[in-house]
Formats: structure tokens, C-alpha cells, sequence
């Protein structure tokens, strides 16, 4: 699969400022990839064509086509860890890219990940950001941390008011067909994103009756082709939601969620990813797992005169897992309970041996949020932001299988026996 992936980021994300104007066109494009901008496409008879905001300033084109609009993605507004304790500054710096583009953008597409932790303040800030610029309108749909503590009520209410269910809906736009899906509600332990098929359904009818020659944009924000199932960077169900879209002649897909910018042509469908406001993720398989990346401060933030670019991974050193010596059988339950840290999206241990009464602490060591759920429902935590902590006494003996209701590839196991 990777050799049909065109990765935007070099391979030893070096970036060099090779002439004299301090502008390396060919390395101010790549680094485009983690510095965080969006991405503007542009319709020209039926076809998207895609250029980074910068590209397209930097050569001074002024794009022809029918017309254009642009992607920005993963503002995670209310981040403020190392790998970017400015996010609102760069989320202000992409949209006056946005405002500077020879021809303004007909409308803009925020492919989620507004918010970090769905706070009411993060949405009024990233609200209030793309309200200063000169774009008429922006359409939303949202990430996992736009639906963290309401089933995304909120989010709904603010950012797609005529949605349908969980806030899915489509539009046309000069004989364009535009479709916004929502694949992060309701995740499964150990899947990935998921449409539903309540929102499949809708998709089919939406589409019925549409020419074969209308063009098709589809947006939702993780991947709608499967990027990196290890890290959960793909969508169970999209396999259906394609088939619906396989007799039109053009169709792109634009997600976000993964951090950077990637490409893959199948068929009749273009699949984009664009790059986060925020802060860079590592490339599928290059690190323990995702999570924000840390970049030395005055290249996340500077666009120009680059000199050299060196991902250095933020995070914590990996957990120890303790293993029993003596034991090679069945591990001895214990007594006093256990503490379950959390560390680059897993569970450390995954599996716990506890005595009946025994109470069971988590905690987050990541940058990123995460919520403890049992499969069965009958334990939550809150959302566990950096050093969170979710306790819980076990009991009744029996097995309790639990995941990451935001990321549900992450799964662990409780055994409680005497
Ligand atoms: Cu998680």
C-alpha cells in the first residue's frame, strides 16, 4: 500500500534553504506538510487540483478553474503542550495565508478536530478565528475531540445546525456535489472510524438520482481509506460507503485526523489528507504510535527560510510493564489493586489480575486525551486529559474488557478472581 502513497514530508524531514531570497520552494513545500497550513483546491472541469496556500502564493499563480475552495484541519484548539503551546497563533496564521490567496476561496472546510477537549471556549475561539477572515463560509465536520463529553451536541448546535443525525449532510456548489460524513461517533473496541448504518443509508439516498458526471467531494475527518489500521487511521464501514460512489466519474475524498499530508489515487476516487493547524504527527509506523510531535518552536511557526527540520518524538519514555519471575502459570491476583498507565496510546499492562474488591487506578501519560470504557458499558471515565486519573473498584470476579471510547484500538482487560 505505501507505494501508492505519495508522502509530502521527505523522507529525513529535512528541509534546506538552499537560495538567496531564503526561500527554498522545494523544501518550503515539503515542510508545508507539518507547519500548518491547508490546502486549496481548485475545480477545473470536473477535476480538484490541489496546492498547498504557500505554493500557490509563493509563484504568484492565480488559480484558473470553475472555481476553488480550501481545507484546514485539526485546530485542536485548547492544546497547549510542547509541541505547540500556541495553536491559536497558528490557526491565525494559516487562515491570513487563507486571506492572501490571489483568489478568494469560495468557501472553506474544516475537517475537524476544531477542539482539543470539546470545551465551549475552544469552539467560540476557532469560531471567532475563521469569522476574522475574509472567507464567507465554512463548513465543519467534526473530529473525535469535538464529541468528547456530549455525543457532540454542542459541536452540532455551533458548527452544523441543518445536519442530519450526527451532524452528516451535503450541498451543492457550482455543479459540484459536496457531502460532509461523520465517522466518529459510536467507535468499537479494537476498530477504527466508523459511518454507521443509519448514515450509510442517508449516503446512498443522497446520492440517487445524481448524474454519473457530477462531481463528487467527500469529507469527514479520519481517513476514509485505511492509512494505518495499527494506529486506527481508517474507517471500518468506508468500503460501503465507496460503493456508493464507484459508478461517478470524479469523486475526492478530503480527510484530516492524521497530521499530515498524504495522497492516494484509486480509480475514479482521490483520497487527500491535509496537514493540522496545531501540531505534526509522526508517519504511519515511524514511531511507538501517534500523538503530537515536537518540532523546535521557530520552524512550527515560521513558513520561511527554513534551514533544517529535525522531528524530534515529544513523549514519555515507555512504561514498564512488570513481569512476574517465579509465576510461568496463572498470574496471582492482587490484593491491593493495580495502576494502569496510560503511555503512546496503550495500556500498560493490558491485562490485569485483580481479588475481588480490588481497585484499579489509570492514568494518562499521553499529550492527548483519552477515556476508559468498558465493551459491555458498564463502567466510563470521564475524559482523562494529561495526568488524568480514573479509579475503579472491581467486585464481582468475571472479566472486564475495556478500550479508548476516542481511540478504540487501544484495548486492555481486567480479571477479577479470588
Ligand atoms: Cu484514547
Amino acid at each position: 500500500m505505501s507505494d501508492e502513497i505519495m508522502y509530502n514530508q521527505n523522507d529525513d524531514n529535512q528541509c534546506d534553504n538552499q537560495q538567496d531570497d531564503g526561500i527554498d520552494r522545494r523544501g518550503f513545500l515539503k515542510c508545508m506538510a507539518w507547519a500548518g497550513t491547508g490546502v486549496l483546491l481548485t475545480m477545473r472541469a470536473g477535476v480538484l487540483e490541489s496546492s498547498a496556500f504557500g505554493s500557490v502564493l509563493d509563484r504568484g499563480i492565480r488559480p484558473a478553474g470553475d472555481f476553488s475552495f480550501a481545507q484546514v484541519s485539526d485546530s485542536h484548539i485548547g492544546f497547549s503542550k510542547p509541541a505547540n503551546t500556541d495553536v491559536v497563533g497558528t490557526f491565525q496564521e494559516a487562515v491570513k495565508r487563507l486571506d492572501a490567496l490571489p483568489t478568494k476561496p469560495d468557501f472553506v472546510i474544516h475537517t475537524g478536530d476544531i477542539s482539543h477537549l470539546s470545551k465551549p471556549e475552544e469552539f467560540d475561539t476557532a469560531q471567532q478565528v475563521l469569522r476574522g477572515s475574509n472567507i464567507d463560509r465554512v463548513f465543519y465536520v467534526p473530529g473525535e475531540h469535538d464529541v468528547l463529553t456530549d455525543d457532540g451536541k454542542r459541536y452540532r448546535e455551533q458548527f452544523a445546525r441543518d445536519s442530519k443525525g450526527a451532524g452528516w449532510y451535503s450541498f451543492d456548489h457550482k455543479g459540484c456535489h459536496f457531502i460532509g460524513l461523520v465517522n466518529v461517533m459510536n467507535l468499537k473496541a479494537g476498530g477504527m472510524g466508523s459511518l454507521g448504518p443509519e448514515q450509510l443509508e442517508w449516503l446512498e439516498k443522497d446520492l440517487k438520482g445524481r448524474s454519473n458526471s457530477t462531481p463528487i467531494v467527500v469529507f469527514a475527518h479520519i481517513p476514509l481509506w485505511t492509512v494505518y489500521p495499527e494506529w486506527g487511521w481508517g474507517t471500518d464501514d468506508s468500503a460501503q460507503a465507496l460503493s456508493h460512489l464507484k459508478r461517478f466519474g470524479s469523486v475526492t475524498v478530503l480527510n484530516g485526523h492524521i497530521h499530515q499530508t498524504l495522497q492516494k489515487v484509486e480509480g475514479n476516487v482521490t483520497f487527500h489528507t491535509a496537514c493540522s493547524t496545531a501540531f505534526p504527527q509522526p508517519k504511519p509506523g515511524a514511531a511507538p504510535s501517534p500523538g503530537p510531535m515536537k518540532v523546535p518552536a521557530e520552524q512550527l511557526r515560521s513558513m520561511l527560510g527554513l534551514t533544517s527540520v529535525k522531528f524530534v518524538r515529544a513523549g514519555h519514555s515507555l512504561a514498564i510493564i512488570d513481569s512476574s519471575l517465579e509465576s510461568k502459570g496463572a498470574p496471582t491476583p492482587a490484593a491491593a489493586g493495580g495502576k494502569i498507565t496510560i503511555d503512546n496510546f496503550a495500556f500498560a499492562p493490558a491485562d490485569v489480575v485483580v481479588k475481588p474488591g480490588a481497585t484499579v487506578t489509570w492514568i494518562n501519560h499521553d499529550d492527548i486525551p483519552h477515556i476508559i470504557a468498558s465493551r459491555d458499558r458498564s463502567f466510563r471515565s470521564p475524559v482523562l486529559d494529561t495526568d488524568g486519573e480514573y479509579s475503579r473498584a472491581f467486585s464481582k470476579p468475571g472479566a472486564y474488557e475495556y478500550f479508548c471510547s476516542i481511540h478504540p484500538h487501544m484495548t486492555g482487560k481486567i480479571v477479577v478472581r479470588a
